[in-house]
């Protein structure tokens, strides 16, 4: 069996995404995301310019080799677009061994440890009257685990609330803007760190004590602000609070974890295992962030999730709506599979995004599935996606009220 073709496919139902089909000469096809939220094209640059012309004659089953020789052959090795390029390939090789060995993915990655995956929704509001009525919305959807943001006073757009509405339209459900250059928000962390434990006393004085509840930093704290935070959080035992630190500076977290036992996960914008070596065996993190789109591919996260399971680490796979369905089927995949699942993010695409990519993952319970469809369960409509031409969106600027640049 070889590889006869591949095609990087770029379109745009409700938002962007770029998707690599891989087929073989007998007719099999393999999908990969390859969504970059931002910086789509360079991903599809790299791809049909630099990988794509080194696919065609290679066998698809070699699918170690292959990760091997697109990261080590490149010499030049990880980042997110390179990351993001391999993964694509590698869910794509993985899609199309699974298709030809008849079963589903998670079958191949060892089968089922687990009857699904515990999902977690995005609520937020930007005052507590709505964060209550979005907490409610998403219980009604069947959701067991909640992330909770909310406004700050004296900030007019704050990260996972609402987009600021000076450029553009708002783009699906995140705060990426459909515009020629990013928007711009405004940040100020004392007044994020005042607010921030209030709101959580009071939405555990309204839905009780047992629903997990996660929150998300968005890498803006210091990590002295950060381990305050954790620390102030402690009374309303969080599930999780992610990226609380920028984190490409692993040692940190050491200060973090020393202040706090509210329970840490990080990586999201991690591309490598690399990046997490310090945080996973120094056991300054909980649950492993990445993405499968972001990291490698099913190949590099099962190595990552095997080296954090040594050290009692688990996932969280990322699953916004800027990993396409075909990378939240590969995650689905290994969720069930892996032995120290945690939790997965599920935000939910769009019904025009679920129409070009249609999926056979459920959400039944709180629980995904990926669905027992041979492969990933995946089924891309080429004709309809070409109704959704690319339109540029770009992620917020984030600037501290006296106007210095700081993390989004
Ligand atoms: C999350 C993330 C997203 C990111 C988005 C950027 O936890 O889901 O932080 O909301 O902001 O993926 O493209
Ligand atoms: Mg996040």
């Amino acid at each position: 069996m070889k590889i006869s073709h591949a095609d990087v496919l770029v379109t745009s139902p409700g938002r962007n995404f770029v998707t690599l089909r891989i087929t073989t000469d007998d007719g099999v096809v393999g999908y990969g995301d390859a969504t970059l939220n931002g910086r789509e094209l360079a991903v599809a640059a790299y791809l049909s310019d630099h990988v794509v012309p080194l696919l065609t004659g290679r066998d698809p089953h070699r699918i170690e080799d292959t990760w091997q020789y697109l990261y080590r052959g490149a010499y030049w090795r990880r980042g997110p677009v390179t990351m993001a390029a391999i993964a694509a390939v590698d869910v794509a090789l993985w899609d199309i061994k699974a298709k030809v060995a008849g079963l589903p993915l998670y079958q191949l990655l060892g089968g089922a440890s687990r009857k699904g995956a515990l999902a977690y929704g995005h609520a937020s509001g930007f005052d507590l009257e709505a964060l209550f009525d979005s907490i409610r919305a998403h219980l009604e959807l069947g959701y067991r685990a909640i992330r909770i943001q909310t406004g700050v006073p004296g900030l007019d757009s704050v990260y996972g609330v609402s987009a600021s509405t000076q450029i553009g339209k708002r783009y699906d459900y995140e705060p990426a803007q459909r515009s020629a250059v990013p928007s711009e928000e405004q940040w100020d962390t004392r007044a994020y760190l005042r607010h921030l434990p209030a709101v959580f006393e009071a939405v555990r004085n309204e839905f009780g004590p047992e629903l997990p509840l996660l929150h998300d930093g968005h890498h803006r704290m210091t990590p002295i602000q950060a381990a305050k935070l954790g620390k102030a959080l402690e009374p309303y035992d969080l599930f999780w609070l992610e990226d609380c630190t920028p984190a490409e500076n692993q040692e940190a977290l050491r200060l973090v974890r020393q202040h706090t036992t509210t329970p840490l996960a990080i990586g999201e914008i991690f591309n490598t295992a690399f990046d997490y070596q310090t945080l996973i065996t120094e056991q300054l993190i909980d649950y492993v962030r990445s993405a499968v789109t972001h990291t490698g591919g099913i190949t590099a996260m099962k190595k990552l999730f095997d080296f954090a399971a040594l050290y009692q680490i688990k996932s969280g796979i990322h699953g916004p709506t800027d990993i396409s369905p075909v990378g939240q089927a590969a995650a689905l995949h290994l969720d069930l599979a892996i032995h120290n699942f945690g939790i997965q993010e599920y935000m939910r695409h769009s019904p025009e995004t679920l129409e070009v990519f249609r999926t056979s993952y459920t959400f039944t319970d709180g629980l995904l599935h990926p669905g027992d469809t041979p492969g990933l369960g995946i089924e891309y409509d080429e004709a309809l996606a070409e109704k959704f031409p690319y339109d540029p969106a770009y992620l917020p600027v984030n600037r501290l009220l006296d106007g210095t640049v700081h993390d989004w």
